[in-house]
């Protein structure tokens, strides 16, 4: 496979966009909601997990179409709902997000608690909506629930507000990281496999488990490499730079990879992270001759500080 990442991202971006914001606009609801959800889906995100799950699916050589971009794009409703939830006062009381006014702070409180809702539930209905494989449907619908809800990243919210103004051991922050931030991302991964797999060449074949393995470990570092890149980011860049209240960790009292390890400490782990990722995505490609490691290995380049 000769394309490179950024080929790939400046290609999907586009489709990913077009897909989330159709599925806002057609929905017949109130207007204000849909201005609100929309409000946040058009500020500006990465798109990193619908991109992770539109990778891993074409690292198999299967091509991308628009019923794949849409089961993919679901997890951002998802990723979008979370962080207005997180910028409301009740939670880390935001004011800016992606250098922009945050949800609540243009529609009021209430409707950016319902529009966070709606997002949230969107993205159930839209991974049951391509009705031609309700099998795959039904176990991504059961993964997104578990990785989302008191077992994923609701679960992980609430361990981090429990931990704020105490000094946790860096296992114990790391299991915070692993819910909040990793289980989505976690998820994206396996749902680039259930596709993958769900598609005509796999028809009737399983991905072996030991693919599946070295997949899940992938998925753990580049979910950490993430975290401890953010927690580095926070201390080193300006507000301008992030698009939103830079040094808001300290000033939160949260355990980080900075204040636990040192600004050396935590890019020593950062590296470490992206080591594994790479080394668990090379034994896939050693394994499997349909795979190319070559977008991941691209994809996890862009952690690098
Ligand atoms: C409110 C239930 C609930 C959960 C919130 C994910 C989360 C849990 C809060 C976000 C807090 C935070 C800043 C975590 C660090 C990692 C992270 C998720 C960063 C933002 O993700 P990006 O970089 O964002 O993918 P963009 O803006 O690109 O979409």
């Amino acid at each position: 496979m000769n394309q490179t990442f950024k080929n790939f991202q400046s290609r999907c971006l586009p489709l990913i966009d077009k897909t989330l914001f159709q599925l806002v606009e057609t929905l017949k609801a109130p207007k204000f909601l849909k201005k609100a959800m929309l409000y946040s889906l058009k500020a500006g995100g990465k798109r990193i997990r619908p991109l992770l799950t539109l990778i891993v699916v074409a690292s198999f050589e299967q091509k991308i179409n628009e019923k794949i971009i849409k089961m993919a794009s679901a997890i951002e409703l998802v990723h979008t709902y979370s962080l207005i939830h997180d910028d409301l006062p009740a939670m880390d009381n935001d004011d800016y997000r992606r250098g922009k006014l945050t949800n609540h702070k243009v529609y009021g409180e209430g409707i950016a608690i319902l529009a966070g809702d709606a997002l949230l539930t969107l993205a159930f209905q839209v991974l049951t909506q391509n009705s031609s494989n309700e099998k795959l449907e039904l176990v991504l619908v059961k993964l997104l629930a578990k990785v989302t809800g008191a077992t994923g990243m609701v679960g992980g919210q609430v361990l981090d507000i429990q931990g704020e103004k105490k000094c946790l051991a860096l296992d114990k922050m790391q299991k915070i990281h692993r819910l909040k931030t990793g289980s989505l991302l976690s998820y994206a991964v396996k749902a680039g496999l259930l596709i993958t797999q769900s598609l005509n060449q796999w028809k009737n074949k399983i991905i072996p488990k030991e693919i599946e393995k070295h997949f899940l470990i992938f998925a753990e570092s580049f979910g950490l490499a993430f975290q401890i890149r953010d927690d580095i980011l926070d201390v080193t860049k300006t507000t301008e730079e992030l698009g939103k209240t830079a040094g808001k960790d300290i000033a939160m009292k949260k355990s980080t990879y900075p204040l636990l390890l040192g600004l050396t400490g935590a890019k020593k782990a950062l590296e470490q992270e992206i080591t594994k990722a790479n080394k668990a995505i090379l034994s896939v490609e050693k394994m499997q001759t349909t795979f190319s490691a070559e977008l991941l290995k691209q994809f996890i380049r862009t952690l690098k500080i």
